[in-house]
């Protein structure tokens, strides 16, 4: 899978570390060649351009750990770019709650779109679903054969209704699913050589007609530039709610599963990796970007480094804590950590027996905000020795930070009870967070 891109960057990077120095100019020349190497690849130009200024401002101005070489730092920085360029995180699929669930499979002629709508029932069915699969393409004249033979293929159930148009064959679909306790409707619509505008209005018809849950557009991967426009014309028309990249097991070079996402702003959400019904895979943004750069050891190797960092850092807070030394200051800090990492890997959550404690929780905004606001009004004297803080410095951090005292008190009650909690942490193994810690909620 995009070989002939893995293989520029693999001689780019190699040059990088043979460098032994990183300096803007070496960066610079290298980024040069990354381009080149991406455009070679037919990603889209402008996302090329971003993407190459992107990693030149992250890379020229990374620390480099010590631990590592400078070049294995600036794979780290391009995968990572990679990533957000794929999507970051994997996008699911909605899940199958609805009974029926309904899919709709679209997309240009000879994409992939019955092939898909045959994988995603296998894939129903493996999750011990009862999908149907709908041939709502009255076109072309084996179309609805071909889907047929699919469906018994794998024994699944299929629906079509002669002498009718595609919404109306839609629409009896999911009267026949409702009536027959069917989990999952994948309707396979029919595709054009080019996009026109009775394909539009038909497949707008259909969707208005059942609103399905998922609207996924099949984009073929081999033919680059292309799929990227047609994907953005289908969004634009749609809404899709997710693109699967098919034939990504062919010799694709890369330019559309690459583009695709930051052209339309669409989710990728599946990868089709053969002609085979299991051949279906859930799209992940760094699994695909460690496949291209073929180089997952290295970026191993970096994050366990930032890890150690972050580690040594979060070691010097937990002594602190468990001193009882903490003070308002360090709970500023870890505000803005918070903020800045979300609060799973936060310092607080790296302390053994209070991860778990955060897991489903999460910050709330607001009263993070009003927390910062009150301490900020606070003086250095005062963030290092709360006890001092009588009524008339109550009086005045509520008025520079606009709270009523209350707030201010409630905000001291609960310092001072999280300091008692980590004093007691001390000694012992076990201990609860205080409830309404910090605008802490449950997520439910
Ligand atoms: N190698 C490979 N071939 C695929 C993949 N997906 C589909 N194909 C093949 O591509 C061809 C077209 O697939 P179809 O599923 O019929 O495409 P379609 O979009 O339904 O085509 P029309 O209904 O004619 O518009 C078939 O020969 C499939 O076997 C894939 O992920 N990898
Ligand atoms: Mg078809």
């Amino acid at each position: 899978m995009f070989d002939s891109l893995s293989d520029k960057l693999e001689s780019v990077f190699k040059k990088l570390r043979g460098a032994g120095k990183l300096s803007e100019s070496n960066i610079r020349e290298s980024m040069r060649e990354v381009r080149q190497a991406l455009l070679e690849a037919d990603v889209n130009y402008k996302v090329a351009r971003d993407f190459v200024k992107a990693v030149e401002e992250k890379a020229v101005g990374a620390d480099v750990l010590k631990s590592i070489e400078p070049g294995q730092m600036v794979i780290k920085v391009v995968h990572d770019e990679l990533v957000t360029l794929l999507g970051g995180t994997a996008a699911p699929l909605a899940p199958l709650d609805k009974i029926p669930t309904i899919f709709m499979v679209c997309g240009l002629q000879g994409s992939g779109k019955t092939t898909l709508v045959g994988k995603l029932a296998l894939w129903a069915k493996r999750k011990n679903k009862k999908p149907l699969m709908v041939a709502a393409d009255i076109y072309r004249p084996a179309a609805v054969k071909q889907l047929k033979v699919l469906a018994d293929s794998i024994a699944v159930e299929h629906f079509h209704l002669a002498d009718a148009k595609p919404p109306e064959i839609c629409k009896a679909a999911i009267d026949y699913a409702e009536k027959h306790f069917v989990d999952v409707v994948i309707l396979d619509t029919a595709g054009r050589l080019h996009i026109d505008d009775e394909l539009m209005q038909e497949l707008e018809q259909i969707k208005a007609l059942v609103k399905p849950h998922e609207i996924l557009l099949v984009a073929d991967s081999m033919t680059g530039q292309d799929a990227v426009n047609v994907a953005d014309q289908f969004h634009k028309r749609l809404h899709l709610t997710g693109v699967a990249l098919s034939k990504l097991d062919g010799d694709a070079r890369g330019g559309a599963a690459l583009s695709i996402r930051q052209v339309t702003g669409c989710p990728i959400k599946l990868a089709s990796v053969g002609e085979k019904l299991g051949d279906l895979e859930p799209f992940h943004p760094d699994r695909l970007a460690s496949r291209i750069l073929g180089m997952g050891d290295i970026v191993t190797l970096v994050e366990k480094a930032q890890e150690s960092v972050d580690l040594e850092k979060a070691q010097k807070m937990q002594e602190k804590l468990l001193r009882a030394e903490f003070n308002f200051e360090d709970f500023l800090d870890q505000m803005q950590q918070l903020k800045k990492m979300g609060p799973l890997e936060s310092v607080l959550g790296m302390i053994p027996g209070v991860g778990k404690q955060l897991k489903g929780m999460k910050f709330d905004e607001r009263e993070m905000e009003r927390t910062t606001a009150i301490i900020k009004s606070m003086t250095l004297e005062e963030r290092r020795h709360p006890r001092i803080i009588d009524g008339s410095r109550k009086r005045r951090i509520a008025r520079g930070s606009g709270n009523t005292v209350q707030t201010v008190n409630q905000l001291l009650n609960q310092f001072f009870a999280m300091q008692k909690m980590f004093h007691q942490m001390g000694n012992k193994k076990s201990f609860n967070i205080p409830k309404g810690w910090a605008g802490l909620r449950s997520m439910s």
